[in-house]
């Protein structure tokens, strides 16, 4: 049975009010689920998986190591350090693959797109002549597709790129930072290739010593992070509509009694998008209303869930470690899942219901699933099929539980492009605003909150986080399932405010925007990377990322990706905080990370165990950047006048949201 059940570790219990209603519910009595399934295993973490010295790169082993126990080293000779760097390396390459391999879709859907094949359209025209420019693509006098089929098909030869040349999106990283990277041999070349040459260097007998490992994790990262994130965030925008700030709702009340509920899962949104389309045919919702439902509710799960939220305000009803709560509810016609993050146990819950779980990659098949392939040359008629499917099953519900209390309002879309309008008001588009509020000292730094979540902490940890973050007047900049955590802890909302220090509520009450900004999935950090960028090219903050009071975590990660991401920033100058790594068993490449980077980047990792440990390790980070750049000098409040409110926008034809869009 699954009521109050109790995480490991710090996870005491599930603090989530939505999921913990969800399955004291009788309907949900015979559900197991991840929490059922943690209590159930009884036993602690494997002490050499957890520590990074478990090495099963070839047969001889599989090889325990004990770090500093002359005969407890590989049978081929290889260190703890060796090994545990291997490891933490191939992290890497998986979490950059899956990046590298959903941008290569997105890229692909582009170029269809271009050739005016499919429902979409490119539909940011601004966008993509600011990325001609990049790519040195003409654009006088050319037809905007055709424009586009040139980028595209330049973007997704850089996969595979075979000269030595760097990827091009590097260039939009600062003139000092480019630097480091020729000057370490690390700028990344292409995703694909990056990954092969990582598994290659960490296949046995190859590259032996730790530093030399972590170099190629940097070019695989960054290959991630300035090279097919940025891609897709980039392409993807042009072709959906870059966001701007809109009203939307968070958590599992989201989903509707009397709708049919489609909850879309995973991360490619070219079927999310055909879907949001399909949903509004007119000769799909008369399917559903045939069927007895008034309608087609979608909702959105994990990061696909972020990509329609930020761009179509289209309601995301879980995260990660709700997935299974949301089918709990039995008001779930079908869970539509593409490719990561889509736990096997989301079919063995469906069970219990009449629920279908589709899966539409080939990629991703699950026993227990139903598979309809989404093609991408006639998308829309694949989402059609997906829904008639899910519309059927709206007869089959049984008695149904929706926590419908626990909807959030939510303001959303803060692209980077959108935090140019939004503290600069129609005057000033620019981060001048940004950089100057932070060098008066009203906003103390930038945090961005990454990543997963997780069952190792208490569904709150993110919550505990941001609060002291913006108590300590921190702007908080959120993407994946851990701002959909904030979302339903109330956080992402202009009333969010008053949880905020004197100064930072200042500003988001003067400009109306929420101390956390939402911007988007997982792999939109790469708009985190930019808006770094825009705030160093600004002036006034120093010369390179690493001198910014910016710093960031995933603190609940659990995806490959999320170390990928880890990495990149640490490449880029920012520094980041986990709640653990699996390397502590090595002693001198754990200090590597978490010391020794810092000679190299400018910045490195951090651990920090419990949620307020993490904010205070991030607060003083940002302080000691401040220091640094000595704007930490004492100052009078400042109260605010008219001119200084209009500098922030306020009273400039603000939309409902309180915030301009690039429009
Ligand atoms: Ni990021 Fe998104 Fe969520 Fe984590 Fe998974 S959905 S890509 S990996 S769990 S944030």
């Amino acid at each position: 049975m699954a009521t109050s059940k109790t995480g490991c570790e710090g996870c005491t219990d599930i603090t989530c009010s939505s999921s913990k209603l969800v399955l004291e519910q009788d309907i949900a009595k015979n559900v197991r689920t991840a929490y059922d399934r943690i209590q159930a295993r009884g036993m602690a973490a494997c002490l050499f998986g957890s520590g990074g010295t478990c090495c099963r790169n070839c047969n001889m082993g599989p090889c325990q190591i004990i770090d500093g126990v002359e005969d407890m080293i590989g049978v081929c000779g290889a260190t703890a350090d060796t090994v545990a760097a291997r490891n933490f390396a191939r992290t890497v390459a998986a979490g950059a693959a899956a990046h590298g391999d959903h941008a290569r879709e997105m890229v692909k859907g582009f170029i269809e797109t271009a050739r005016g094949n499919g429902p979409h359209e490119i539909k940011d025209v601004e966008k993509l002549h600011a990325l001609a420019k990049i790519f040195g693509v003409e654009i006088e006098e050319r037809d905007v597709n055709d424009i586009a089929l040139e980028i595209g098909e330049m973007a997704l030869a850089e996969f595979g790129n075979q000269s030595e040349q760097g990827m091009t999106m590097l260039k939009r990283a600062t003139k000092k930072r480019q630097e480091i990277w020729k000057k370490l041999g690390i700028e990344p070349r292409g995703v694909d290739r990056e990954v092969v040459e990582m598994m290659h260097r960490t296949h046995i007998g190859v590259d032996q010593e730790y530093e030399n490992i972590m170099l190629q994790a940097s070019r695989c990262a960054l290959s991630d992070g300035w090279g097919s994130s940025m891609l897709s965030t980039e392409l993807t925008d042009i072709m959906f509509g870059t966001p701007v700030p809109r009203r939307a709702i968070v958590d599992l009340g989201v989903l509707k009694k009397d709708q049919v509920n489609v909850t879309v899962h995973g991360h490619e949104p070219l079927l999310a998008e055909a879907l949001c389309i399909a949903a509004e045919d007119p000769e799909m919702i008369e399917l559903a209303k045939k069927q007895g439902a008034k309608g087609i509710n979608l909702a959105g799960v994990c990061c696909t869930g972020n990509e329609i939220l930020m761009r179509r305000g289209i309601p995301v009803a879980a995260g990660f470690v709700q997935q299974e709560i949301a089918l709990s509810t039995g008001a779930v016609e079908a869970m539509v899942v593409d490719v990561q993050c889509i736990m096997q146990s989301v079919a063995e819950v469906a069970k219990n219901f009449h629920t279908d779980i589709i899966t539409t990659n080939y990629r991703a098949k699950m026993p227990g699933g139903v598979h309809i392939q989404f093609d991408e040359h006639a998308a829309l008629e694949s989402a059609k099929e997906i829904l008639s499917r899910a519309i059927k099953n709206y007869k089959k519900r049984g008695t149904c539980y929706i926590p419908e209390e626990t909807k959030l309002d939510v303001v959303v879309g803060f692209s980077h492009e959108t935090i140019n309008y939004m503290l600069g008001g129609r005057f000033r588009a620019s981060y001048r605003p940004l950089n100057d509020n932070i060098i008066n000292g009203r906003i103390r730094g930038v945090a961005a909150m990454v990543g997963c979540d997780n069952f190792k902490l208490a569904d709150d940890a993110h919550e505990i986080i941001a609060r002291e973050l913006i108590k300590n007047n921190i702007l908080v900049v959120a993407t994946g399932c851990a701002a959909t955590s904030l979302g339903r802890a109330g956080l992402v909302n202009p009333e969010a405010a008053r949880y905020c220090g004197d100064s930072l509520r200042e500003v988001c009450e003067t400009v109306g925007m929420p101390p956390v900004l939402h911007m988007g999935s997982c792999v939109d950090n790469s708009r985190i990377l930019i808006a770094l960028t825009q705030m160093v090219n600004q002036g006034g903050l120093g010369e390179d990322i690493d001198d910014l009071p910016a710093i960031g975590t995933a603190p609940l990660w659990m995806s490959e990706k999320a170390v990928a991401i880890g990495q990149y920033f640490v490449a880029s100058g920012a520094q980041v905080v986990f709640q653990d790594l699996a390397t502590s068993g090595a002693k001198t490449f754990n200090k590597y990370l978490l010391e020794d980077m810092m000679g190299t980047y400018g910045a490195h990792w951090n651990v920090a165990k419990e949620p307020l440990d993490i904010a205070r390790t991030m607060i003083e980070a940002i302080e000691s950047k401040r220091d640094a750049l000595g704007i930490n000098k004492k100052k009078e409040r400042v109260l605010f006048d008219m001119d200084m409110r209009r500098d922030l926008g306020d009273g400039s034809g603000l939309t409902d949201v309180g915030c301009h869009g690039p429009t």
